[in-house]
């Protein structure tokens, strides 16, 4: 993308309605407008970097075997009479009447839809293990949205959903669930610690939220330190292998790590005192375990192998994706703006040019462009006529990874300068080597698409 050609509507200034770092950065570097309360324009540069979210959550849904659908935000209240959540659901539930003066809303999540599905089309134990999942926008009319997207009222979830023919089945979804997450996480560059929950409006006394650690963060959580050492890393994981996902489950969640919706303080009070924690954290994403609560009353069965008609376990298993945008920029940053990991960067080399109009600078910028476009890699290069400083600042701002500059007096050399965003720190290359070494860091960054 070129610069000049593209919508990046940055601030100068900084806006006045945000509270927090990463809702501040989210509208200085032109991702979002908000356009009422909890409710945001993604503009194109918040856009890409939702996409790239999405594509790693289906990247690592479709491995661990589960399938990709859709279902409409908008759901027919009748399904959510039937479970007898219409009623116990409250305010936080956008309640539509359309023009024959049906009762709908604006789903909050998606278990009686999904069960509905389910009890339509399934009739076999056979069929079974199934999870289904989709990313689709939902709405909760939070009563303080805040913070930007982190909080909204409309807001971008991954919701996935198993269906089982026994407990021990259905635990088993929730461990490969808890596995899978930990891996998409760390992809996106984020430690998100499994914690003891509760399982609220959604149900079930089995479940776990993930949590990632940071000042802002509106949980108050508890957790031994030594849990912040895990590290899920590179791992060869057969998600049909049921002792492999229980015993990394233990792993990640025997130590003491709770929100204070489930704290115990004289569990908490055995941790070796040196490595008691109590900090704040964002929830990202929840796991749950809820038996048959929507199976049964909805008459989601299926005939068990003796014939007779079982009702499914089931759980299901969210991940806030546009919450995770503030999350990662909440946990990178610095004075000068975001920092994105390289898995999730809206563009994943910026090319500054800092003589444009200059014949053999702006050939050279162009070259360095093409390269990475017949790579497969999206350089976004500031073609405009602007002071360096002022280029630099706006790349500062919205964080990539990489920069290469060019300039009239490297090219005299034959280099130019590549730049690491975290560090600070340059290295003078010739172009094809700054090119080389670009492409070896996304090397293991690529999304295979679906
Ligand atoms: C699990 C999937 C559920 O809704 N039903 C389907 C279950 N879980 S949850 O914990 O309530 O939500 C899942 C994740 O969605 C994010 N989230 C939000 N993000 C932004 N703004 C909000 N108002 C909001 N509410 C929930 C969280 O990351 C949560 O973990």
């Amino acid at each position: 993308m070129r610069l000049s050609r593209y919508f990046l509507p940055v601030l100068k200034e900084n806006p006045s309605e945000a509270q927090i770092v990463s809702h501040r950065l989210m509208l200085r570097a032109g991702m979002i407008k908000q356009q009422s309360a909890g409710i945001y324009s993604w503009l194109p540069l918040g856009f890409r970097v939702l996409r790239k979210l999405e594509n790693i959550v289906h990247e690592e849904q479709i491995r661990a075997g589960h399938i990709p659908m859709l279902m409409p935000t908008l759901q027919s209240a009748d399904l959510w009479r039937e479970s007898g959540r219409y009623d116990d659901y409250g305010e936080e539930m956008l309640r539509i009447t359309d023009r024959h003066n049906r009762d709908m809303l604006f789903g909050p999540t998606n278990e009686e839809m999904i069960t509905d599905i389910f009890r339509s089309h399934v009739g076999s134990y056979k069929d079974l293990p199934m999870t289904l999942y989709h990313i689709q926008w939902k709405f909760r009319d939070e009563i303080r949205p805040r913070f930007g997207v982190m909080r909204g009222r409309e807001f971008l979830m991954k919701d996935g959903y198993n269906f089982d023919l026994t407990k021990e089945d259905a635990l088993h979804a929730y461990n490969r669930h808890l596995v899978s997450y930990l891996r998409t996480y760390e992809r996106m560059g984020l430690q998100a610690i499994p914690m003891r929950a509760d399982g609220g409006p959604i149900g079930g006394d089995y479940t776990h939220e993930f949590l990632v650690l940071a000042e802002t963060g509106e949980s108050e959580v508890f957790y031994d330190s030594a849990v912040t050492d895990l590290t899920f890393g590179d791992r060869d994981i057969d998600y049909d292998d049921v002792a492999q996902c229980q015993s990394i489950l233990e792993e990640f969640t025997t130590k003491y790590a709770r929100t204070d919706e489930t704290h115990d303080a004289a569990l908490f009070a055995e941790i070796p005192q040196d490595r008691q924690r109590t900090a704040r954290g964002i929830e990202v994403g929840q796991i749950f375990y809820f038996g048959t609560k929507y199976s049964e009353p909805m008459g989601a069965t299926v005939q068990g192998p003796d014939g007779k008609p079982t009702p499914v376990h089931m759980g299901s298993h969210g991940i806030g994706v546009s919450r995770l945008i503030g999350a990662i920029i909440e946990a990178s940053h610095d004075d000068n703006g975001i920092i994105w990991p390289e898995g999730v960067t809206p563009f994943h080399v910026g090319i500054v040019n800092l003589k444009q109009g200059d014949t053999e600078a702006d050939a050279a910028c162009e070259a360095l462009y093409n390269s990475f476009t017949a790579l497969g890699l999206d350089p976004l290069y500031d073609d405009r006529k602007e002071r360096a400083g002022g280029k630099f600042a706006t790349m500062d701002l919205i964080g990539l990874p990489w920069r290469i500059t060019v300039g009239p007096r490297g090219l005299k050399n034959g280099v130019v300068e590549l730049t690491c965003r975290r560090t600070g720190t340059s290295q003078e290359l010739p172009p094809e080597q700054a090119i080389e070494k670009v492409a070896q860091i996304y090397a293991p960054h690529r999304v295979h698409g679906l």
